[in-house]
């Protein structure tokens, strides 16, 4: 299956429950009043937030009078470049330290472990040399279960026991991938609670002891966000932002929500780019997330 299949397959709840209609609505001859009432009221369902959803309608109003654009086709071809442009990113992400280091951040159970792995598979295929981090150190199932995809990948980890320091053994991981020529250190931490202070300092120790450790310029902190909570998850996010200087969102479990259009807010209202999607458990279920094709595939009405 190609990349834009698996998107599409990957946002078919989304867009049965809103998309579709916003694509329909655009058929008509004559765009009204009525039609940009519809699309605010579309936008919402897709969870996109209110005050996003009204914005985008706005500048699209205002792109339809600018470049006076006729019916439905021209308007939904705007409306997609719109939402690419909201999408963008401002810059590429940057792994060209030795090694890059990645750290992956976020509450309990959003698919921070499983997202690793898929990211290990991701660079590995790229041919890149990766290395995983334990970081977990939390629970010994989390430690297990790494290594268990770290074998399914074919990557090597760094892990302590239960209830070792996880800054210390992400400091090991990456001065040891210096060390072995490693292009990149993936660090899985536990999951936590924004609001439990404690655990939210140990994070903000965890990023000091890396950013000591490796080139400030190359290390993403990635926040991991379940799309199945929608807009709860950006509720969330502010904490983590400031906890462990988040640069990016890996946006899970696409595949099993309607609530797709929250990927428009993200950015907006964490002023974060997403970096990559997950659309599914499998290691190959994670895309590099592209503004254009994310737009493309929500109109890609199937009939
Ligand atoms: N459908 C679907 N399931 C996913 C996706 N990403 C992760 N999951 C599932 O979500 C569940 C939790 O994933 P983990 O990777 O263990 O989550 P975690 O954030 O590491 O959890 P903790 O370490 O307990 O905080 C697993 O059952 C995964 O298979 C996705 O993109 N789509
Ligand atoms: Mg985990």
């Amino acid at each position: 299956m190609g990349l834009f299949e698996k998107l599409g397959l990957g946002l078919k709840k989304t867009r049965t429950a809103s998309f579709d209609s916003i694509s329909d609505l655009m058929q008509a001859e004559k765009i009204t009043d009525e039609f940009y009432d519809e699309l605010t009221e579309q936008l919402i369902l897709a969870d996109t937030g209110a005050d996003v959803a009204e914005e985008l309608t706005e500048q699209l109003r205002e792109k339809a009078r600018h470049e006076k654009l006729k019916n439905g086709a021209e308007t939904l071809q705007a409306f997609k470049q719109l939402i690419a442009d909201h999408l963008q990113a401002d810059a590429p992400m940057d792994l060209s330290g030795s090694p890059a280091v990645i750290l992956v951040i976020g509450v309990n159970g959003v698919g921070k472990t499983t997202s690793i792995a898929k990211l290990a598979h991701l660079y590995k295929e790229q041919g890149k040399k990766v290395l995983l981090a334990a970081g977990d150190t939390f629970r010994a199932a989390a430690t297990e279960q790494l290594c268990t995809w770290a074998e399914r990948v074919g990557v090597p980890v760094v892990k302590a026991g239960e209830g070792a320091d996880p800054s210390s053994v992400i400091f090991d991981a990456v001065t040891s991938a210096a060390a072995r020529g490693t292009d990149i250190v993936i660090c899985d931490t536990a999951g936590r609670l924004h609001n439990k202070k404690n655990l939210m300092a140990e994070l903000t120790k965890v990023h000091r002891v890396v950013s000591k450790a490796c080139d400030r310029a190359s290390l993403e902190s990635l926040l991991v966000l379940d799309a199945v909570t929608g807009q709860n998850a950006i509720a969330q996010a502010s904490e983590f932002i400031e906890a462990a200087e988040a640069t990016g969102i890996i946006l899970t479990k696409l595949d099993g929500t309607a609530k797709g259009g929250s990927v428009i807010s993200v950015k907006q209202k964490l002023g974060l780019p997403v970096r990559y999607v997950g659309v599914g458990e499998g290691m190959d279920d994670l895309m590099a997330f592209d503004a254009q094709a994310f737009a493309d595939a929500l109109f890609n009405k199937e009939d």
